[in-house]
């Protein structure tokens, strides 16, 4: 048992402008263990009606291992975490091409213009967007299933994921299956490195950081073992008060990783095109764009898409259980 220290006292009142459910409202108040999530997985990231499923799935894989989800995002300007069905729909019909003018991908910098905006539109927060109303809600983790990074050509066009920096600045653990490969992943860890985020693989075997559709990558970073190791080092960091976050990364389920050979051919395929076609200076657009790209290339990368992002849940879920334990 740590000792405890001012800041593990709890609870800690959620920023008074967030809207949070009646659940997480009452598992913050009480203690018991919440997961966030992200929204433009959703709104951006997978197609209708499969990103409705997978967000029904990720809160339902967070409930049977014992923990309160958060999904989180602006919904008519007021941030929300956790969100009800009626809303899940709406952020889930914005992939739709007719709707997509609804839903706006909302990282840090966009936060603001989205509550401004009001009534009739709905902010998918990205990783960066969700670990800030995360923050503020007062929840220390969060599950997706990747995290932004460096794109590659990132040493010129200096499109580097807002993600990287909101790690840097944000308590939040993220657990994730590592950056997508349609990104630089040495240089994503690199900059990790300099920016002073704690980067471990979820891994009762090896050191290799996972690189979403496979487990490996070749990078060796530190490993947990069980969730015990991993709340206690988010334990470690929010008692000496560490103003930074943690990526996990959990490798994809071996069931699927075979499949991960393949789905690398079509995400090489869309990182030339997306070149070819000038698709690597829209900024924001960028990694939409890739993600459905692959989803069109290589179908199966849906399914492991689904698979590792529901696994990632589980994971933390589990984690945020061991870690609200160690803080009774
Ligand atoms: N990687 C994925 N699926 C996703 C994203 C990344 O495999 O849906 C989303 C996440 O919300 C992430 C965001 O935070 O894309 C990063 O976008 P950008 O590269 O524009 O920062
Ligand atoms: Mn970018």
């Amino acid at each position: 048992m740590l000792p405890t220290a001012r800041l593990l006292q709890r609870p800690r009142a959620p920023h008074p402008s967030l809207l949070l459910s009646q659940a997480v409202k009452a598992s913050l108040a009480k203690s018991r263990p919440v997961v966030a999530l992200e929204s433009t997985i959703i709104s951006h990231g997978l197609p209708y009606p499969l990103n409705l499923q997978v967000a029904r799935e990720l809160e339902a894989v967070i409930h049977e291992n014992g923990a309160t989800p958060a999904t989180i995002a602006i919904v008519d300007g007021v941030p929300k975490v956790g969100l009800e069905d009626s809303d899940l729909n709406r952020l889930a019909e914005c992939a739709l091409p007719e709707k997509s003018e609804l839903a706006i991908k909302t990282s840090r910098r966009d936060i603001s213009y989205i509550m401004a905006k009001g009534k009739g539109f709905i902010g998918g927060t990205t990783v960066s967007g969700t670990m800030v109303l995360a923050h503020m809600a007062g929840i220390d983790i969060f599950a997706t299933g990747g995290i932004g990074g460096v794109h590659r050509g990132g040493e010129t066009s200096m499109d580097v994921s807002a993600d990287l920096s909101e790690l840097s600045r944000t308590p939040v653990s993220v657990f994730c299956s590592g950056p997508k490969s349609i990104l630089d992943i040495p240089r994503t860890l690199e900059v990790l490195e300099s920016l002073g985020v704690g980067v471990l693989t979820f891994n009762d075997k090896t050191s290799e950081f996972p690189s979403f559709y496979t487990s490996k990558s070749g990078l060796k970073v530190p490993r947990v073992a069980s969730f015990s190791d991993a709340a206690k080092v988010i334990l470690s960091a929010k008692e000496i008060g560490l103003e930074s976050g943690h990526v996990f990364g959990v490798p994809i389920p071996s069931s699927y990783e075979a499949e991960g050979e393949q789905i690398q051919q079509a995400v090489e395929r869309a990182v030339r095109e997306s070149f070819e076609q000038g698709i690597d200076k829209k900024g924001k657009e960028v990694t939409p764009w890739l993600l459905k790209r692959v989803g069109e290339l290589a179908p199966q990368s849906k399914d492991s898409n689904r698979a590792l992002v529901v696994n990632n849940a589980k994971f933390a879920a589990k984690t945020a259980v061991e870690y609200e334990k160690m803080r009774e």
